[in-house]
């Protein structure tokens, strides 16, 4: 596969579209936007539900590959779930099939896992091959998205790298941060190596930085050539101090999906 250089981004006008759309553009790519919102200072940018099938073919055409982000990135009832990301994200996948694109990473999520129990002490680190443990319905949407991802490489040759997400945000704000954060430039790398490894076929990996704290295993997603060059720990001291160590006996602390489990953000937050 030749390297892509037109992207569509979906969800550009999100929290982790407006960081790509800064940080993509230095490692070559053009960037054709997408969102439900209109982009203030983007009037090229495409206004476009997920559920606008037609609207998607059009997207689509022409692109070398997808940066897959749009969708609803919090707990929702079911019904805004199916439609959004679990509807929405085979919309998409069947318009990117239909025109012949290549490639998709795909923003799944630690959500996905979010019910397995985090590792303590000297316990291993989780696999990327860990038995999928969704903690929401929107967690359940992101197993679905890796699912369907499998399914479109077995049957069309459509290849994704499904990217757990840990926290990707401009620093870490949160004692649970410091293990999963990916620091927007490493995300930013990890986006460039999903687009540019050869033969990912379906190709699961987590998404952070080199975190001192870290809680999985970050091989899959350095097999594509991702070198993580950042780790939360300089945040560490600041963050324990204000809100104290994860207690091991609050359901909240003890996943990896932390307080999605008990009490998840709801969307619109
Ligand atoms: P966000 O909520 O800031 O952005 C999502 C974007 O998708 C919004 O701009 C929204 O307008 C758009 N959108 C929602 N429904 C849509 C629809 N039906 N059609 C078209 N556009 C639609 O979320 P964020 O943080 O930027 O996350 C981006 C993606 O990465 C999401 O899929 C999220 O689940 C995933 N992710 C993000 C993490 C993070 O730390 N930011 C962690 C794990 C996963
Ligand atoms: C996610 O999947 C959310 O989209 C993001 O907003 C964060 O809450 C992140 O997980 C997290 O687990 O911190």
């Amino acid at each position: 596969m030749p390297a892509p250089r037109t992207l569509l981004l979906t969800g550009a006008a999100g929290g982790l579209g407006t960081l790509m759309r800064e940080l993509l553009p230095d490692y070559g790519y053009a960037l054709r936007l997408l969102d439900l919102r209109p982009i203030e200072g983007e009037p090229d940018a495409i206004v476009a539900d997920l559920g606008d099938k037609d609207g998607l073919r059009e997207a689509v055409q022409g692109v070398d590959a997808i940066i897959h982000l749009a969708g609803i990135s919090l707990e929702a009832p079911f019904e805004n779930v199916l439609k959004a990301n679990i509807e929405g994200t085979y919309n998409l996948y069947e318009a990117a099939h239909r025109e012949g694109v290549g490639r998709i990473v795909f923003a799944s999520s630690n959500h996905a896992v979010g019910f397995t129990p985090r590792p303590q002490g000297e316990d291993p680190l989780i696999p990327i091959d860990t038995p999928r443990r969704p903690d929401t319905f929107y967690g359940l949407s992101k197993s679905f998205g890796e699912d369907l991802a499998q399914f479109y490489w077995d049957k069309h040759g459509l290849e994704t790298v499904s990217v757990r997400i840990g926290s990707c945000f401009p620093e870490p704000t949160s004692v649970r941060m410091l293990s999963i954060w990916m620091s927007p430039a490493d995300g930013a790398r990890l986006f460039h190596a999903a687009l540019t490894a050869e033969h990912v076929g379906h190709t699961v990996v987590y998404g952070s930085s080199a975190n001192t704290r870290l809680w999985w295993d970050l091989s899959t997603a350095r097999a594509l050539g991702y070198a993580p060059q950042d780790d939360s720990e300089p945040y560490a001291e600041k963050l324990i101090a204000e809100q104290g160590e994860l207690d091991p006996e609050n359901v909240a602390h003890a996943n990896l999906g932390g307080h999605f489990v008990s009490d998840p953000p709801i969307w619109p937050h």
